[in-house]
């Protein structure tokens, strides 16, 4: 630690996927969580005492049966959670999108006492759209609000921000619907993502609008009752990194949630993207912390620079992040044990994929493949860092005949790049790799490998270059560019993960991952 970087928080505050921030402060700690999509446990709960050292905590969605996930197609599942702490207790409010089918899942609300857990079971609410918000009134009222398609649009993909009064006996949304906001730019698309604040005896709103890509930005606008009317904000979009134009390398800016710390200072987090060549995000959507202060009643974001700063001041920080590395968290580099909080698993808990072994994971294969919207054999981690190097051993002693196991770099069932060995007949290995792009699968049989207990996969990825590779051997290449949510349509960003399936046959085998190595390849100049 130095003295020079004791207060500041180097940004991405977390990098790799991690959209939709939200965060809330109690006391001397914050916590902060974002949206997960297809993967779990859902809903990461991180904790601070300083905004720089970040520590998992818990997760919302931790066990089997809260929701239902299964066939639940990549980019739908949890999106952008909100957390509040009110009445006694932490409250998520979040929703479960299939994008296939609108009739399932919807918004729900979970609370905790702790908020490492347990949290309840969801409580589905009466109430259309996405991105649902909590706001609690001075006289003890709970007020929800989300983000919908408005009901009669001015333009293709206007929405309208709803609020309801929440009755925590009744355990439902109670009393009138009021709409209060449709957006503070004419013809701007989605404006979501709201969030309302009672600050000196005002009720502000904060709201994304223009889309979540490029054309990100911040809203807001105020009232004096809650119920409205609001009134944007002349200064609106009040923050985005747009008109930057794409050699900014952080693009998307935009989802805020704003805390204020102990010292009375105000930060906001949100997401936003690096992209090195000003289009395409490998890593995702990452969270971000900016400053905030107040002029005439209205916040101002990244006062006197207008964009997100590569390193924020921030009140009274304890700790300096990791040498080397941009993320205030030490987990960064070294061997992801089977009780690292890191570990997701596709529409299943890693618990119900994998069983920890010691230091391992053993992990029955499954019928389900990669392609597959369900629960395949597959433990990954967030891609977190540009330039990363992953090395993963698997014990396939225990593979069956036609059943294979390997390394994946994952957006979703339609966009992948695997490499993998199959058990032949014979009983030896053959590699082969599977290229995934937009749902077409091409298949390469890449020949028989040595007979051996232990098979070891890497993973190389620098910028926008990947390659999977076999026994310290270059096997096969991925573009970042092609898998990245700017090419796919989702809105993740890519995992690394190993997967053992037997293609839908029966499957009769396991694999042991007795090693799953992440390390960040190297510190980049200026800490990022
Ligand atoms: C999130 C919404 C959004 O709910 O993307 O485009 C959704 N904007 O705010 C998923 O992250």
């Amino acid at each position: 630690m130095t003295a020079s970087i004791a207060n500041r928080i180097l940004n991405p505050i977390l990098p790799g996927c991690h959209p939709d921030p939200s965060v809330c402060r109690v006391g001397d700690w914050y916590y902060l969580v974002c949206s997960t999509f297809e993967y779990l446990p859902g809903l990461p709960v991180l904790r601070s005492r300083d905004l720089v050292r970040w520590a998992t905590v818990g997760h919302v969605i931790d066990r089997p049966g809260m929701l239902d996930f299964d066939g639940i197609g990549s980019s739908g599942g949890l999106y952008a959670p909100t957390i509040r702490h009110g009445l006694g207790l932490f409250w998520v409010a979040c929703t479960l999108v299939d994008r296939a089918d609108p009739a399932r899942g919807g918004n729900f609300l979970v609370t905790a006492s702790d908020p490492a857990g347990p949290w309840s079971e969801p409580v589905m609410l009466d109430a259309e759209g996405i991105d649902p918000s909590i706001a609690f009134d001075d006289d003890g009222r709970v007020w929800l609000h989300g983000t919908r398609l408005a009901a009669d649009p001015a333009w293709h993909d206007q929405t309208e921000v709803w609020l309801r009064e929440y009755s925590p006996a009744a355990r439902a949304l109670v009393g009138e619907e009021h709409v209060i906001w449709r957006g503070a730019v004419h013809g701007a698309v989605w404006a979501e993502g709201p969030h309302l604040y009672r600050i000196d005896g005002r009720w502000i709103l904060i709201a994304a609008e223009g889309g979540t890509e490029f054309h990100h930005a911040v809203s807001v606008a105020r009232a004096d009752q809650i119920t409205g009317p609001y009134v944007g904000s002349p200064g609106n979009p009040v923050f985005t990194h747009r008109h930057l134009g794409r050699t900014s390398e952080v693009i998307g800016a935009g989802h805020a949630d704003l805390v204020q710390a102990p010292d009375g200072s105000w930060h906001a987090v949100m997401l936003a993207m690096r992209a090195a060549d000003g289009r395409h995000y490998p890593l995702g959507r990452e969270t971000f912390l900016c400053p905030v202060s107040w002029e005439d009643g209205w916040p101002v974001f990244a006062p006197g620079e207008g964009r997100l700063p590569n390193a924020v001041h921030v009140p009274r920080a304890v700790a300096a992040a990791p040498a080397g590395s941009w993320q205030p968290d030490d987990r960064v580099a070294g061997v992801v044990a089977p009780s690292d909080p890191r570990w997701t698993a596709l529409r299943a808990l890693p618990a119900e994929v994998g069983v920890a072994d010691g230091g391992a994971w053993r992990m029955p294969v499954r019928a389900a493949s990669l392609h597959d919207a369900s629960a395949p054999a597959f433990l990954g981690v967030r891609q977190q860092h540009a330039d990363v190097d992953v090395r993963c051993v698997l014990d396939v002693r225990g593979l069956a005949v036609g059943e294979s196991a390997g390394a994946v770099l994952r957006q979703s069932e339609q966009d992948h790049v695997a490499l993998a060995v199959t058990r032949t007949a014979g009983g030896g290995l053959r590699l082969s790799s599977d290229r995934c792009r937009g749902g077409e699968l091409q298949h390469r049989d890449l020949g028989p490998v040595p007979e051996t207990d232990e098979v070891e996969f890497s993973l190389r990825g620098r910028g926008y270059e990947y390659a999977l590779g076999h026994a310290g051997a270059d096997a096969v290449a991925a573009d970042g560019r092609e898998l990245d949510a700017s090419s796919t349509g989702g809105f993740l960003g890519l995992w690394i993960g190993v997967f053992a399936t037997s293609a839908g046959a029966d499957p009769r085998g396991e694999v042991r991952v007795t090693r799953f190595e992440y390390a960040p390849a190297r510190p980049a100049p200026g800490g990022r």
